[in-house]
């Protein structure tokens, strides 16, 4: 399946995981139209070595595999699960509530209504299932939510965490000083 979505990138965006072991994260959506975009969670995964797959699973077009990812993944070792869907967006939300495994929404800008369909589909789910809802588009941050929630278990991870906010400060504090110079 990787390969088959490697094809619809450039060479340089792979999707390919570079660690290895069983997939501790999911990242899936519900069309190839929203990988250009649920790319970036695959892109931070791979950066912090976190094995991941890719897949698409679509809550309307196949609902029975939607059943069956969400009830299988956490006996496959899945720890989190990130759902991008645009438009009517009910994968986050009906994965959420087939599994105990969390699950990060990714609102996919995909329709006339700019994301905001998407946006609200996801984030406004009923008392008792929760999804984590990132902005529209924004499938970085659900990469290093997910990164950071399997901090909580692994230091080493966790302090890779901590250097990359130092990082992301220090690459701001490098370009305000370019500003005022
Ligand atoms: C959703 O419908 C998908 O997540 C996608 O964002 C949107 C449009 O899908 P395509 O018509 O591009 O396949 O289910």
């Amino acid at each position: 399946v990787e390969t088959r979505l490697n094809a619809l990138l450039n060479e340089e965006e792979s999707l390919d995981c570079v660690a290895s072991g069983a997939p501790q994260v999911g990242i899936i959506m519900g069309s190839d139209s929203d990988l250009p975009v649920m790319k970036d969670a695959a892109k931070i995964l791979n950066m912090f070595g976190v094995p991941n797959e890719v897949r698409i699973v679509s809550a309307h077009r196949t609902p029975e595999l939607l059943f069956s990812y969400a009830m299988t993944a956490r006996e496959r070792g899945v720890q989190v699960i990130i759902a991008g869907a645009g438009g009517a967006a009910h994968l986050p939300g009906m994965v959420a509530s087939l599994t105990p495994v969390p699950v990060i929404g990714v609102p996919v800008r995909a329709s006339a209504l700019d994301g905001l369909d998407s946006l609200l589909s996801i984030v406004q789910m009923p008392r008792g299932v929760p999804v984590a809802t990132v902005a529209i588009n924004n499938a970085t941050n659900a990469g290093l939510l997910a990164v950071r929630m399997l901090g909580i278990g692994n230091p080493d991870l966790q302090a890779r965490v901590a250097q990359y906010q130092e990082d992301t400060k220090n690459d701001v504090l490098v370009k305000a000083e370019k500003l005022e110079k």
